[in-house]
């Protein structure tokens, strides 16, 4: 077993000890063996953007070269690499955005098509953002108008994101004054790849302004364009109840897997998988019936709509082919190791490709069309059912473990949950701040890494936040994480949270950690917060409210760019593994310490997550302070000094 998996829940652990056995590599293996890592693309000094380079800058203060052969020094070349992620990070989420946007003109234009608009009132809610008219339309043509105006978020040749005029207006101005205002998703990434290329912008402020411009044409533009049409097309999630961990699959199911990010194929195989003539057939090869469970942020998607169990999150993708009870793993984009086609092949696992985006060589790929949504899923669906028979008993091994959970909280869920019975208004949960009973919120969200315990950051962090009255909200892979450990249980408030936030969630019936949804639905934490402030009482801008952001397992560029707007947002952010962006002393300074009189928000990296959670504490209560607020009701929890 890796050294460092002592955090891990029981079922990862087994499933590593079975790879071992069995001689099957996973991640933890090939991170070990990309060992030691280069330092200098780790600290971001290592510029290949022309041809006269790779320029690597030297890591010896003084020592030469302290330029690339361009002339590009240290800051530059660390920022210009920053703001490159945090275009891909912007590209991947809005790509995804805009595909639900076109599913839902699609779903408008024509009368039979396999999607049916959902969410009739989130749809009349958006289209009031977009200026639609409503009254006297039908239903369809409100549905053009709104898809055609969110479409137009992409490639719009003047003006600014309209959707994120739903910021709050304090927080509209500084971006328009700093000139951040997003004004269209492509250009914004365009500009980002424009400015970064050989012999353009070399002053580092300047490259990370745009940087931010970028991640908020994600933030509040293509992944709040995602969210809420997902919303309009899928329907709103309401919490429900389900189940985490590798012990949902089982033995005797026709299992498949979806894996990735994306909501429109995996919405329409959890509908299918239902079909009674497709159980039928599953029953005929001999199998009890169709077991669908998901992995990564196409799980999110369709456990808060579908209350399909988790498998696992992005570490255990490997994990859940090596059951040997996957007939067939489904993936769409993002994520996606391909060394899960190598795990696949060691057992009867058919792997199937889906997105023309996201193939690999040698794989099964069966096309996905919104056209031809349940045709599409039906012979999906019937290749893994013939599949069944090919399965060898004696490799099966399903760990047992797993864990209940209520997820699909949204901002209008919290607003309904949080804001009492009768009255819908986020009020009480204002009231609860303003008073002490709650310290704060955090949003607690991303990835996980081989590069440390795995689960530990999120964990650790998670448990030290709630012991401290923060109320913590999740999405994507931390979301898993909790699940896993139990923390999406109302029940786990009285085991890990504070006695304000137990009082809270008692009075609701809450959990401790909100499941809000998928990556993109970080928009709904933005929203969320942008309701705090509007209801009254906790200042006039995001960066008033006592509140903070953390990944603290994070890997991939989409958390970068997550994380960098959250900070143009105003809120501060936390992450366990520095930005690679460390060889540059003024870039570290300015994100991390000056960028706060910009923006209200800044970066800090913490590797230890408890530190990490009481930075993030203190910061919480260094905005209740400038608020003055209330000294905090109970004050059971002790904070480690810095
Ligand atoms: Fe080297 Fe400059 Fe080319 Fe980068 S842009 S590879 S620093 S010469
Ligand atoms: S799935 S982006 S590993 S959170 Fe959204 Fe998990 Fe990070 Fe992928």
């Amino acid at each position: 077993m890796p050294k460092d998996l002592l955090f891990a829940d029981n079922a990862t652990r087994e499933m590593v000890k079975r790879a071992e056995a069995e001689n099957i590599d996973t991640i933890w293996d090939r991170y070990d063996a990309v060992q030691p890592q280069c330092k200098f693309g780790s600290l971001g000094v290592c510029c290949r953007i022309c041809t006269m380079g790779p320029c690597r800058i030297s890591l010896t203060p003084g020592k030469d070269p302290q330029t690339g052969a361009c002339g590009a020094n240290a800051d530059t070349i660390a920022a210009r690499n920053i703001a490159r992620m945090i275009a891909a990070g912007t590209a991947a989420h809005s790509d995804h955005g805009r595909g639900v946007a076109l599913t839902l003109l699609q779903a408008a234009e024509k009368p039979n098509f396999d999607y049916q608009i959902k969410n009739a009132d989130k749809l009349k809610a958006i289209a009031e953002v977009y200026g639609v008219k409503v009254q006297g339309r039908s239903i369809s043509d409100i549905a053009q108008d709104v898809a055609k105006a969110a479409l137009e978020e992409f490639g719009r040749y003047e003006g600014e994101v309209r959707i994120a005029a739903t910021a709050p207006k304090t927080r509209q101005e500084l971006w328009r004054k700093l000139r951040i205002f997003p004004r269209s998703i492509d250009r914004e990434v365009v500009e980002t790849m424009h400015r970064t290329t050989m012999g353009v912008d070399a002053d580092y402020k300047n490259i990370m302004k745009q940087g931010m411009r970028a991640a908020l044409a994600d933030g509040w533009g293509g992944s709040m364009v995602a969210t809420e049409l997902s919303d309009v097309l899928f329907g709103s999630p309401q919490p429900l109840r389900s189940r985490a961990n590798l012990g949902v699959i089982e033995a005797d199911n026709v299992n498949i897997v979806v894996h990735g990010h994306e909501p429109l194929l995996s919405d329409v195989l959890a509908i299918m998988s239902k079909d009674e003539d497709l159980i039928a057939k599953a029953k005929a090869k001999g199998a009890k019936g169709i077991g669908l469970a998901g992995i990564c942020c196409t799980a999110n998607e369709i456990l808060v709509r579908h209350g399909v169990p988790l498998a696992g999150n992005f570490m255990q993708q490997e994990l859940a082919i090596l059951t040997g009870a996957i007939e067939m793993m489904v993936v769409d984009v993002q994520c996606l190791m391909p060394s899960i086609a190598t795990v696949a092949g060691c057992f009867h696992t058919q792997l199937v490709t889906t997105s023309s985006k996201a193939r690999m060589a040698g794989v099964r790929h069966i096309e996905f069309h919104e056209t031809e949504a349940k045709k599409i899923c039906t012979e999906i669906i019937g290749e893994a059912i013939e599949n069944f028979s090919n399965r060898k008993k004696e490799r099966v091994y399903i760990p047992k473990d797993t864990e209940k959970l209520v997820a699909g909280f949204t901002t209008e869920s919290v607003f309904h949950h949080l804001g009492g019975k009768y009255r819908s208004t986020y009020r009480p949960l204002n009231d609860a701040i303003i008073a002490g009973r709650l310290r704060g919120a955090a949003g607690v969200v991303g990835c996980s890494t081989p590069r440390i315990d795995y689960e530990s950051g999120h964990i650790k962090m998670v448990k030290e936040l709630l012991k401290n009255d923060v109320l913590v909200v999740s999405t994507g892979c931390n979301a898993i994480t909790c699940a896993k450990h139990g923390l999406l249980k109302p029940e786990s408030a009285f085991e890990f949270a504070g006695k304000g936030l137990q009082e809270i969630c008692r009075a609701v019936g809450i959990p401790p950690v909100l499941h809000v949804g998928a990556c993109v639905d970080n928009s709904r934490i933005l929203r969320t917060l942008t309701n705090i402030v509007s209801e009254g009482g906790l200042g006039n801008d995001l960066s008033d409210l006592p509140v903070a952001g953390a990944a603290p397992e994070w890997m991939s560029e989409k958390a970068v760019t997550i994380g960098f707007y959250f900070v143009a947002s105003g809120v501060y952010t936390v992450i366990g593994h520095p930005l690679p962006m460390m060889g540059s002393q003024n870039l570290f300074n300015y994100l991390t310490r000056d960028i706060e009189q910009e923006v209200g928000g800044k970066w800090a990296f913490e590797p230890d997550a408890v530190v990490a959670a009481h930075k993030m504490i203190r910061h919480i209560d260094k905005k209740r302070k400038a608020l003055k607020l209330k000294p905090m009701m109970y004050e059971q929890a002790l904070k480690p000094e810095e």
